[in-house]
């Protein structure tokens, strides 16, 4: 098992869980509370996240474009490691803590489940609020902001049609290919993340974004999975039919969104790769591959 049991680890840490077909399952975040739809004072909530995970990264991207940066603090634990994300150094947790797991136990001692970012913490109670991004995200942008909505009511129906296609094929396409341990699980994964790819690119033809004329959370969702696609998923998942480059819509959109303002200080390209590759249950010499280099990085 990969996961906590009652505040205790049980068995090794594996990056998955599977089906029983070889086939990776994502657990249910098990912390779902929200905020009122207000200003946070400041260094109340604070956010975990690791520069690897595109989960975190929606979040990331959240606080950054509607303001909220002077308000949340950030904590990065970027290692991967058998006991849950390693912080760099103690001093990079507000608590001086080793691992995430310790943040975990500190909202619930029995905690069960598996230890992942992002975390939205509420440092004034001590508990976590939540740890699912789609709902981080959507709190944070109900918060009042001189920023446009990532969710414009008028949007929204479809913004939520592309969320659930992204997420199947796409999102967590990558990593079912990725963490698939039998070629039947592999393959359909991977001709789902191509087909959902080849969907995008004709959607894009003409258009600036994926929904209406601005950006939207529909957006941020491609955009954390294709900022990784060349770098990662490519050479270590093995979604390596194209690569995201050979997609001239989605490489233009690729670039369009890393062009906002705020946006680049959420993408850390090397430690993101650095991340990818330290995962040895796929990779197990943690060897860097050296490309594709992706047109970010070549930039
Ligand atoms: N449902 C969660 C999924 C988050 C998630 O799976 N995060 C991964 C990193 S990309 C993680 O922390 N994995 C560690 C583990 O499962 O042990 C969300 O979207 O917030």
């Amino acid at each position: 098992m990969a996961r906590m049991i009652d505040g205790q680890w049980e068995g090794e840490w594996r990056p998955t869980d599977e089906d029983g077909d070889g086939a990776f399952l994502r657990k249910a975040s098990v912390f779902r509370d929200t905020l009122p739809a207000e200003l946070p004072e400041p260094g109340r909530y604070h956010l975990f996240v690791a520069w690897t995970c595109p989960w975190a990264h929606r979040t990331l991207l959240t606080r950054s474009l509607k303001g909220l940066s002077d308000r949340i603090p950030v904590h990065f634990a970027n290692e991967l490691t058998d006991k849950s994300w390693a912080f760099e150094t103690p001093a990079h947790s507000p608590y001086g803590d080793d691992h995430l797991f310790e943040v975990y136990l500190r909202a619930d001692p029995h905690y069960t489940g598996r230890i992942t970012v992002p975390v939205l913490w509420d440092s004034h109670e001590q508990r976590i609020v939540n740890n699912e991004s789609a709902e981080i995200l959507a709190m944070l942008d109900r918060m009042p902001s001189d920023a446009p909505s990532l969710r414009p009511a008028a949007l929204l129906a479809e913004i939520e049609q592309w969320g659930e296609r992204l997420y199947a094929s796409l999102n967590n396409g990558v990593y079912r290919a990725g963490f698939a341990t039998t070629q039947e699980a592999y393959d359909e994964a991977v001709v789902g993340v191509f087909a959902m790819l080849d969907q995008l690119e004709a959607h894009l033809e003409g258009r600036e974004w994926l929904v209406g004329e601005q950006l939207t959370e529909a957006d941020i969702r491609l955009f954390v999975t294709a900022f990784r696609f060349d770098a990662a998923y490519f050479p270590l998942f093995r979604c390596n039919l194209r690569r995201y480059a050979d997609y001239p819509n989605l490489e233009a959109h690729l670039e369009r969104v890393y062009a906002v303002p705020g946006v680049a200080e959420t993408c850390n390209l090397d430690a993101m790769r650095r991340g990818y590759a330290s995962i040895r249950a796929i990779n197990p010499t943690g060897i860097v591959p050296a490309g594709p280099i992706p047109v970010l990085d070549a930039a």
